[in-house]
């Protein structure tokens, strides 16, 4: 009952973030050469921006940061230091009792991620996933509601734009109790940021900063 309350929350704000995202992202990208003006999305394989790094392999990592996935819907810490061009794994340590995620990407990217885990939870598709462990499973109730469809409607438009602008970002899910890691190369013009996109966390503060020392 509290993530539909959220849902519909986020839902009207929706409009406003995504303007938002869309007018962030088109600075922070410096216009290199999506194919927008062709009206043509890009393949589904074609290569995003590493406008804010890329992921790596576990091998070239040269730090190991810990950040830990709580209950009060933090992560800690929820600021990190890395160095331009640095690699560094994230063990991502899930302390609580309910599902965490950590993605990390720019701003189009965590947008993007969350859009899809709302629409995936707004359709049923994630209850197993998304509510897992927390025991608190998410009523479906809006199955034939108007609003509901051009909220999904919307949803899906949402998703298509930020697609088409998202750079490259990368995620894991972790289960409570679970520990999984996440390497990271810090390689690009801009830093990224961190946020866990469980429906209803980012919303409530969930997210964390990477800042240059
Ligand atoms: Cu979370």
């Amino acid at each position: 009952m509290t993530a539909t309350v959220l849902h519909s929350g986020r839902a009207r704000a929706g409009v406003a973030a995504l303007l938002a995202a869309v007018t962030l992202t088109g600075t922070a990208c410096g216009g290199p050469g999506r194919p927008a003006a062709t009206g043509r999305p890009p393949a589904a394989d074609a290569p995003r921006p590493q406008t804010y790094g890329h992921g790596a392999l576990r091998s070239q990592a040269t730090r190991v940061v810990e950040v830990r996935m709580l209950d009060s819907l933090r992560f800690e810490p929820a600021r990190i230091t890395v160095q331009r061009g640095e690699v560094v794994t994230f063990r991502l340590v899930n302390a609580g009792h309910l599902a965490h995620e950590f993605t990390i990407g720019g701003p189009a990217a965590q947008e993007l991620h969350d859009a899809r885990m709302a629409q995936m939870d707004m359709s049923g598709q994630g209850q197993g996933m998304a509510m897992s462990g927390g025991g608190g499973g998410m009523e479906m109730k809006m199955g034939h509601d108007p609003a509901h469809a051009r909220y999904m409607k919307a949803l899906a438009a949402r998703i298509a734009t930020l697609d088409r602008r998202a750079a490259a970002s990368d995620g894991e899910h972790v289960l409570p109790g679970e520990t999984r890691e996440l390497t990271w190369a810090f390689t690009g013009p801009e830093l990224p940021a961190f946020a866990c996109h469980i429906p209803g966390h980012w919303k409530a503060g969930m997210a964390g900063t990477v800042a240059s020392p």
